[in-house]
């Protein structure tokens, strides 16, 4: 397995609409695979494929605690089929937005349709994080961050310290 390069704000790679994958096969899986373990390593709990760079409606998602045996789930071209009116607010994170955390409000719970790691449709309500993070997740398919969801202020601030930290990394590897 191999573990790509997670892209960051404010590259317009991540702006871009992903494509549906209609079908699953091996090659789609390879790529599951591998942004699993990209997603293990940076550490976190979601990844979208466009976040390594590749517009497909794919994303993977880990949300069991430290404590637990792993929990890996996949989805292909999923949809909301339904939503409810009661929102919950969540300190929201994200890999392309490295060390920035912000509430966010989104539906308690959705009526989620996908397609699985072995290409069979799954309908199901989620709720909880579950909830916040595949909608968070189904955001990047559109070419939405979380801090889209913020003011203009706080967006600007969010992309401003990536690219700070960004920056001082660069000149320490260099000295
Ligand atoms: O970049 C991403 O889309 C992944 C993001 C998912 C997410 C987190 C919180 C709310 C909504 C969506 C992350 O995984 S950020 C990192 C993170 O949450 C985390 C990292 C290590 C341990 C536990 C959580
Ligand atoms: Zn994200």
């Amino acid at each position: 397995m191999t573990i790509q390069k997670i892209l960051t704000v404010p590259n317009p790679v991540l702006k871009q609409v992903s494509r549906p994958v209609k079908t699953m096969d091996d090659q789609m899986r390879k790529l599951m695979d591998d942004m699993l373990e990209t997603m293990y390593d940076a550490p976190g709990i979601g990844l979208a494929a466009i976040q390594v760079g590749i517009p497909l409606r794919v994303i993977v998602m880990d949300l069991a605690g430290p404590d637990e045996e792993p929990a890996p789930m996949y989805f292909a071209d999923p949809e909301i089929l339904e939503d409810v009116e009661e929102m919950r607010l969540w300190e929201e994170g994200c890999l392309s937005v490295p060390d920035f955390y912000e509430e966010v409000e989104r539906p308690e719970r959705i009526k989620l349709k996908y397609m699985d790691y072995h290409g069979k449709e799954v309908i199901q309500w989620v709720d909880g994080l579950f909830a916040t993070c595949i909608q968070h997740e189904m955001d990047h398919l559109n070419g939405v961050l979380f801090i889209d969801h913020l003011s203009r202020l706080k967006r600007q601030r969010a992309v401003r310290k990536v690219q700070k930290a960004e920056r001082d990394r660069a000149i320490e590897a260099a000295e």
